[in-house]
């Protein structure tokens, strides 16, 4: 079989930029090792920013969207017991995100992909790279026990990060940067209404609590938790326990608690490899890095990616030019350590460290006492949070 590119992966990357590239009559086949039930059962991203929601609109796959998503405007920090709000609105000139988890972007697609007819091989095992250095790449996999073998003028890497395509490449070909936070996120999702309308990020002597949501009518919440800590040892009743003692009075008293319908801990890391094009390999989303969650940076700089690769991607097919495709990884790179280091502060600012002691929290607590009552710094958060526009601190024309 042959495509013009192979896409490993179909997470929000790799159907994104299928989807993409669909548009514009570009020729694209999915591998995708797990099946389509157990993509969309991970429960993972929440908050789009209006890049994101650009690109999902470009790609036609927004209708559901912006009818179910919740337009937020502000969000509470919480610590000392007192909430204060960020307005991302006012500080940012009239910007906002939109709540709408990753399951349903990820489900809007899945269905646009069924309707373009293209194919998405799900359950294939055994994907392999070659020859990407050359200028004839190919993928081999397993269907069904059968040996396959895919030609492509390109392959795209978005394959997460446990994926085989930055496994491929040669180590002295590339580096990699990371840091592994010393503590976990467990998150529990549950058909309860939200605690409050907006999200609150909270910094408790007992550790960070984010209140999340998915709908009116579904709520998320996470705990920061010692990484030695397991799902099966928090039922929960110890989960909506923890989370009312990392609460303010009033938010304690008005959640609403129920059964939990997904409980997970994510492992928190910043991760970046350099560069993330490889000859005719490229690399999208979290295959090329990883944000902690707490500036909600994840599935946003995977969309920016694929934007970046599809327009790469369409002006080599369509005008010939290589230059998209030329600067895709310094691109990428940019904005890529922009929210790196967007969400390695906003981490650092709002869990408990061991070892940092009592003075690391009155050093947290003073930096958001100046944070929440400077326009400065109040505006420097909110505008990384609602991101940054896609030109940012480039000459015009760029
Ligand atoms: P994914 O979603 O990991 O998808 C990669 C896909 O590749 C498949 N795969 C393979 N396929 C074939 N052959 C192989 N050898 C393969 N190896 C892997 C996998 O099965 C999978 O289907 O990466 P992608 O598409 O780049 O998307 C990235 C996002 O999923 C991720 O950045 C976000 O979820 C991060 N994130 C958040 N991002 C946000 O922008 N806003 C948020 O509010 C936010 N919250 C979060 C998050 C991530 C979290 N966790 C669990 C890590 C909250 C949490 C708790
Ligand atoms: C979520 O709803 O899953 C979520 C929201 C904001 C974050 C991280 C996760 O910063």
């Amino acid at each position: 079989m042959r495509t013009q590119v192979v896409i490993i992966g179909a997470g929000p990357s790799g159907l994104l930029l299928g989807q993409l590239l669909h548009n514009a009559g570009i020729d694209n086949v999915i591998l995708e090792r797990q099946s389509a039930d157990y993509v969309l059962g991970r429960i993972r991203a929440g908050v789009l920013e209006q890049v994101t929601v650009d690109v999902l609109d470009e790609a036609g796959v927004g209708e559901r969207m912006h009818r179910e998503g919740l337009v937020h405007e502000g969000f509470d920090l919480l610590w000392q017991g007192r909430r204060h709000r960020i307005d991302l609105k006012g500080l940012t000139g009239g910007r906002s995100v939109l709540v709408y988890g990753q399951t349903e972007v990820t489900r809007d697609l899945m269905a646009a992909r069924q309707r373009s007819g293209r194919t998405s091989v799900y359950e294939a095992r055994n994907v392999a790279i070659h020859d990407f250095d050359g200028t004839r790449p190919w993928v081999s996999y397993e269907k069904d026990g059968v040996a396959q073998r895919l030609e492509a003028d390109f392959i795209a890497g978005c394959d997460g990060f446990h994926g085989v395509s930055r496994a491929s490449v040669p180590r002295s070909a590339i580096t990699e940067y990371e840091r592994v936070y010393p503590f976990g996120w467990l998150g529990l999702l549950a058909d309860t209404p939200p605690v409050h309308e907006e999200l609150i990020y909270v910094n408790s002597p007992r550790g960070f609590a984010l209140c999340s949501m998915r709908s009116r009518t579904r709520s998320r919440y996470y705990l920061q938790v010692p990484l030695s800590d397991t799902v099966e040892g928090w039922s929960d009743q110890a989960f909506w326990d923890e989370l009312r003692r990392r609460l303010d009075p009033a938010a304690a008293e008005a959640l609403v608690t129920g059964p939990s319908i997904e409980k997970s801990i994510a492992p928190l890391r910043s991760f970046v490899a350099e560069p993330m094009r490889f000859g005719r390999l490229f690399l999208a989303g979290d295959a090329a890095h990883i944000v902690p969650p707490t500036g909600a940076k994840g599935l946003n700089l995977a969309a920016t990616d694929v934007k970046y690769l599809a327009d790469a991607l369409i002006e080599h097919y369509h005008e010939r030019s290589e230059a998209g495709l030329a600067h895709y990884s310094e691109r990428c790179l940019r904005r890529v350590w922009r929210a790196e280091r967007f969400s390695w502060w906003f981490t650092s600012l709002m869990h408990r460290f061991p070892g940092e002691g009592e003075i690391a929290q009155k050093f947290q607590e003073a930096e958001l006492d100046y944070l929440v009552h400077s326009e400065a710094g109040a505006r420097t958060l909110a505008e990384n949070y609602v991101g940054l526009p896609l030109d940012f601190g480039l000459a015009p024309g760029r």
